[in-house]
């Protein structure tokens, strides 16, 4: 019998960590996920997925770690013997890394040093390859050198996270280089869902908009409007990762729609799903400003289209979209009317009353 393929994942309580365990269950691997211990539940994006690891069947398997904790994640490794690393844990939030920059370099930057020594040192002991992928960020692209970017475009990090992100980056080829590790960086330019932490600004309006549509919120309080991102959508994305690490060379690669929108344009698109004006509801908090912006980012996938027979699945009409209608399903509005089209205003306006005159 064939031993199934073993996948050791970091973040994989977040957002790309639950899609990413679903693809790997279903292309057959058994998965060994780190989380921290929180001291309320935080696996609410992978519940639906996990069994209890005393069943037989059982495939997800989950272990208490931190990156910032070397010597956990050394055990993790040395217990799971892996095929595949998928290094996603991070403190993930750019606006958060200037509040607290020593913890945001510590997990992103340090906790990908941490696994590439652990990793290494594993790989030199037992003689097995083990592919590891760097969960790489278009923020490192910051104050933008060229348009679009691509996998050699200069870095110009905006922002402690973006500067951690860009080391890990580079001890990543490091490691390659060096040792002969199979580790990959994929760069990947934002991506969202549904499951989309509710601070980032996609999640932030399309839970607005629904909030709205039940009566449970009046205003919406954004920073700057202007920015402009490439975003995709964050089941495509997991794909691009597993593909690296299926290749016959470790390689970097951009993960990039080809197309840039500014949060306007997102707003366009998520109030006129149901029917509003997003004029008539968000106010500029400067709280949201950023001491030092990233204005613009545009990706050229075209290595990952041609090396990896990658493709986006979805335009972005279609992600702002389905966003806002998981949101309005997870407040319990309907999404959209008989003839599938957007909600009637009527009856939005209806559940409005508490609020609007
Ligand atoms: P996310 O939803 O914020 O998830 C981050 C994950 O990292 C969560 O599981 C979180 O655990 C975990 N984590 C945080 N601090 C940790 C620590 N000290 N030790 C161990 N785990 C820790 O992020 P995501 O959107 O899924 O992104 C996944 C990765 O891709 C991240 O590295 C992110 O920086 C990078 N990235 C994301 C995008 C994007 O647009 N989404 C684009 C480029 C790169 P808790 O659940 O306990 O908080
Ligand atoms: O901001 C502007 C904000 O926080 C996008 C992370 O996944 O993608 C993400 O980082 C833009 C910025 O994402 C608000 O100033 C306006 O220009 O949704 P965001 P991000 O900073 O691009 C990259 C690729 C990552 O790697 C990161 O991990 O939106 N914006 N008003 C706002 N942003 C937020 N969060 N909140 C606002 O109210």
């Amino acid at each position: 019998m064939t031993q199934r393929k073993r996948a050791l994942l970091t973040g994989i309580t977040g957002q790309d960590g639950s899609y990413l365990s679903e693809f790997l269950l279903e292309k057959g691997y058994e998965i060994h996920g780190i989380m921290r211990r929180t001291s309320t539940f935080n696996t609410d994006r992978i519940d639906h997925i996990y069994e209890d690891p005393h069943s037989s069947d059982a495939r997800l398997f989950l272990h208490y770690g931190d990156l910032t904790d070397g010597t956990t994640l050394r055990r993790i490794l040395e217990e799971v013997c892996p095929q595949e690393i998928y290094n996603l844990g991070a403190q993930s939030h750019v606006r958060v890394s200037f509040d607290s920059p020593e913890y945001t370099v510590d997990s992103v930057g340090m906790g990908t040093l941490r696994l590439l020594e652990a990793l290494r040192d594993y790989q030199q002991r037992t003689g097995e390859e083990v592919r590891f992928y760097q969960a790489g960020s278009s923020e490192m692209f910051g104050l933008v050198q060229e348009v679009p970017q691509k996998e050699n475009t200069p870095f110009y990090p905006r922002s402690p996270y973006a500067c951690a992100k860009v080391y890990a980056h580079w001890q990543t080829i490091n490691y390659r280089e060096s040792y002969n590790l199979f580790a990959c960086n994929g760069i990947l330019f934002n991506h969202e869902s549904p499951r989309r932490g509710e601070t980032f600004v996609t999640r932030k309006v399309t839970r607005a908009v629904a909030r709205i549509v039940a009566g449970k919120q009046k205003k919406l309080y954004l920073g700057n409007l202007d920015a402009r991102r490439d975003w995709g959508y964050a089941k495509d994305y997991v794909r691009a990762m597993w593909l690296m690490l299926q290749q016959s060379e470790p390689e970097d690669y951009v993960v990039a729609t080809g197309e840039t929108h500014s949060i306007r344009e997102f707003l366009d698109i998520a109030f006129t799903r149901v029917n509003l004006n997003w004029q008539d509801y968000v106010e500029i908090d400067p709280r949201y400003f950023r001491p030092a912006e990233v204005e613009l980012l545009l990706g050229d996938p075209t290595k990952a289209k041609t090396k990896l027979n990658w493709e986006p699945s979805v335009t972005f009409k279609q992600l702002v979209e389905l966003m806002v209608d998981a949101d309005l399903e997870a407040i319990g509005q309907p999404c959209q009317n008989g003839n599938g089209g957007p909600l009637d205003h009527a009856m939005i306006r209806a559940n409005m009353t508490s609020f609007v005159s």
